[in-house]
């Protein structure tokens, strides 16, 4: 096993981290990427989501927060811009790194762009689809967020 020394910016925002995968990346026939519920995923999966086709360079997805919801973000292939704001700091992550997840926790507004045409986006959730854990409105965050 190869383990690059592949550096990831700090995360200085709250209800958020680095997730660090397990890989494998010496194979002659390709590489092999590991995580494991509640080792280095740091719950019990529920459901998984991803996100590609992701041709149009204009695109805007998330423009929201969750109130409960904990997930990890990868970008499995290509690159995206991650912009991560809990409603004091603010942070734009490039996520081009296959190895490492951003933790999107509770109230955290994020937004992705500036997507690569072969971007995957894989998300692990730590529960099913509720429409009524999301906060759509930006004046909504900020108003849940001083409750
Ligand atoms: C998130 C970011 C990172 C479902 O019916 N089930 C699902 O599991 C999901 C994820 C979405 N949907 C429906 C809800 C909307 O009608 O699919 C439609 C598109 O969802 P949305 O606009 O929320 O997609 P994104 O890419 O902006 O956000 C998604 C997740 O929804 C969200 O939880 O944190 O990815």
């Amino acid at each position: 096993m190869t383990k690059e020394k592949i550096k990831f910016p700090k995360i200085k925002v709250k209800n958020s981290g680095v997730v660090s995968l397990q890989f494998y990346n010496d194979f002659p026939d390709g590489n092999l990427v590991i995580g494991e519920a509640l080792k280095n995923v740091p719950f019990a999966i529920k459901r998984l989501y991803f996100i590609n086709s992701l041709f149009n360079k204009q695109a805007h997805r998330g423009l929201h927060a969750h109130k409960k919801l904990e997930q990890i973000i990868f970008c499995i292939n290509g690159s995206f811009t991650l912009k991560l704001d809990d409603g004091k700091n603010k942070q734009s992550i490039k996520m081009d790194n296959p190895y490492y997840g951003v933790r999107l926790g509770p109230l955290l507004w994020h937004t992705m762009e500036k997507f690569s045409a072969d971007c995957v986006i894989l998300v692990l959730a730590a529960d099913y689809y509720k429409e009524s854990d999301y906060l759509r409105n930006y004046e909504e965050f900020k108003k849940f967020i001083k409750k």
